[in-house]
């Protein structure tokens, strides 16, 4: 028996890389579950008939939430959240609080990359400053394009699985292309070793990076559905709320007009930015029951 890290999954199969480098197709037992991108997993067999022994217990696992409200794993094992932003299309500092949702509750440390650097230095959207401020979140200038800023990066993501995310249009792509030199072989060499041609692209995927470290793009997490989180798991995304929150008369006061709202006070006294709180009650009421 071998180990082993799960780059990419499909139904019932998945590619390993091995210890010495080489990508192996696996099958998955019913018995032993489906593995997702990042498992850490154990392997045996003949060429061509590789199986998964065994799925070693997830640090933490990615989840795509459908409209139904189904779960579907996506990766495991991940350290670190890397929010890619750029002057063009604009930030949208809502969309970024949830990927710090996302962060907290996960336990991974949030990076936000402000791309297109070469097209000027573009002011971060207040909320967006307090947000990274908030969460301890490092704000890194790069250009996908020039290279400006990528050494830094380089030395932030080595030693860590970073999961990129971020709205179209921001240099996703071009970004893991400047950093994974060998990138095109590489979904090549999956394409084929899959057996499932360009399919591959769609699915998530682990990229090992030359400095160290790995990159994990999942194009399954552009909408995120956060109806599933409870209050609790809400606020580890906003700790300047969650902090007074404790302070208002009303346990599971909404921050709107009830009495003795400490946290609505702190926005008036220019506590919290007001934009964080309107993103944190739309979060909190889109929450569903069930
Ligand atoms: N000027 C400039 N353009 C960039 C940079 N990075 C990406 N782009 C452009 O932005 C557009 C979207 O990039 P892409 O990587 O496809 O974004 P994705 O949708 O996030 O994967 C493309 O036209 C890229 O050439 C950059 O650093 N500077
Ligand atoms: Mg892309
Ligand atoms: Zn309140």
């Amino acid at each position: 028996m071998e180990q082993g890290r799960v780059i990419v999954s499909f139904r019932s199969e998945c590619l390993v890389a091995t210890t010495t480098g080489e990508m192996v197709r696996c099958t998955t037992r019913r018995r032993t579950g489906r593995a997702v991108c990042g498992d850490n997993v154990d392997w045996s067999g003949a060429p061509g008939q590789y199986v998964i022994d065994t799925i070693h217990p997830r640090r933490n696992t990615l989840v795509r939430t459908d409209y139904r409200g189904r779960h579907k794993p996506l990766a495991a094992n991940l350290d670190q959240l890397l929010i890619v932003c750029a002057a063009e299309p604009p930030p949208d500092p809502r969309l970024v609080d949830r990927y710090l949702v996302l962060a907290a509750t996960m336990g991974l440390r949030p990076l936000l990359a402000m791309n297109k650097s070469d097209l000027g230095a573009a002011r971060l959207p207040a909320p967006l400053e307090e947000a990274s401020r908030q969460q301890d979140c490092e704000i890194h200038r790069i250009s996908a394009s020039t290279g400006d800023g990528l050494g830094a990066l380089t030395t932030c993501l080595a030693g860590s699985t970073t999961l990129l995310v971020g709205q179209s249009g921001v240099g996703k792509s071009s970004l893991i292309n400047a950093l994974v030199p060998d990138r095109h072989a590489r979904t090549q060499a999956i394409s084929e070793a899959s057996g499932q041609g360009r399919h591959t692209t769609t699915e998530t995927t682990l990229y090992p990076l030359p400095a160290g470290g790995e990159l994990v793009d999942s194009p399954g997490v552009r909408i995120l559905r956060l109806g599933h989180l409870s209050r609790e798991e809400i606020e580890s995304g906003f700790a300047e709320i969650a902090r007074r929150a404790e302070d208002c008369d009303f346990r599971d006061c909404e921050h709107g007009d009830e009495p003795g709202c400490a946290v609505r006070s702190a926005m008036e006294q220019g506590l919290i930015h007001p934009e964080r709180l309107n993103g944190f009650r739309e979060l909190l009421k889109e929450r569903n029951y069930s």
